[in-house]
């Protein structure tokens, strides 16, 4: 299989690249940062092919499409899974820049890789587009305004894709996680304070990076008739939290 991944840099893109291509299969690498790319490509060699790609940018995706040799063109399974938090911070209180990025980014960007490749899938008659949304995109909490409804549209953009691909043999999952540990998600949602990312981890045992990859390829590897439609998954040490009442007493 030929897998596109974007947001492949880090995190659980580069996890996913290092778990397709261990079993036999060659990868789209892509994201941003091109020294990461090519630190990834010369770690996975001949089944990794890196491309500088910002979802955000049409003429960066139609470019990067356009210039794939015959061998790469053929995609079997995109992973769109490049996207981000910014800021904690409650609704009144967040940035409209961070908002429109994360809309432009979890959102925009996911739709416009899956409208430039979905076609080919389609007239081949098969493939798996794998959408990472999160638990965010179910369950409210403070501070997830924004990035919550990304993942909200990622969750309802994917079965609305399975609507109209019924009959076409090509599938789509919106893969859906908690907390997870080990990428730079938290990171960048708290602006490079690298104590307090860590601290969101703090004596929990969290998902990692490989347990995302090994869900990934378990639903891109089950046989064609099975549609994974949704997952969520968390660690263990994680729950839901009760609605929450504001008393005047
Ligand atoms: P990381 O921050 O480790 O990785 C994010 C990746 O997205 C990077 O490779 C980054 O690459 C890429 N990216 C960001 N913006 C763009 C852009 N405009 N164009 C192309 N690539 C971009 O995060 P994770 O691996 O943890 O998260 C991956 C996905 O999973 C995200 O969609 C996230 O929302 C979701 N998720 C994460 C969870 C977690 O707890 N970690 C839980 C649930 C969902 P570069 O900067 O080089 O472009
Ligand atoms: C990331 C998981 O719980 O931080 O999507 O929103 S969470």
């Amino acid at each position: 299989m030929i897998v596109f991944i974007t947001g492949a840099t880090a995190g659980f893109g580069a996890a996913m690249a290092r778990t397709f291509v261990q079993n036999g299969h060659k990868v789209l690498i892509s994201g941003r940062r091109e020294d990461r790319l090519q630190a990834l490509a010369a770690e996975l060699g001949a089944a990794a092919r890196p491309i500088v790609l910002d979802v955000t940018d049409k003429a960066s995706i139609k470019g990067a499409l356009d210039s794939l040799p015959a061998e790469w063109s053929q995609i079997d399974v995109l992973i769109n899974n490049a996207g981000l938090a910014l800021g904690v911070t409650p609704a009144h209180e967040s940035s409209l820049e961070d908002w429109d990025t994360m809309i432009a980014t979890n959102c925009s960007g996911l739709v416009a890789m899956t409208r430039a490749i979905l076609p080919a899938m389609v007239a081949r008659g098969s493939g798996t587009v794998i959408n990472l949304g999160s638990v965010a995109g179910d369950t409210p909490y403070p501070g997830g305004n924004v990035y919550g409804a990304t993942k909200a549209f990622v969750e309802q953009f994917t079965l609305n894709l399975r609507a109209d691909l019924v009959g076409t043999g090509v599938r789509a999952t919106n893969l859906a996680p908690g907390l997870c540990g080990g990428t730079e998600f938290s990171n960048v949602r708290l602006k490079g304070n690298d104590a307090a990312a860590a601290k969101v981890y703090e004596g929990t045992e969290p998902l990692t990076a490989e347990d995302i990859a090994n869900t990934a390829y378990w639903i891109a590897t089950l046989p064609v008739h099975i549609n994974i439609n949704r997952i969520e998954m968390m660690p263990t040490c994680q729950g839901y939290g009760p609605l929450t009442i504001k008393r005047n007493l």
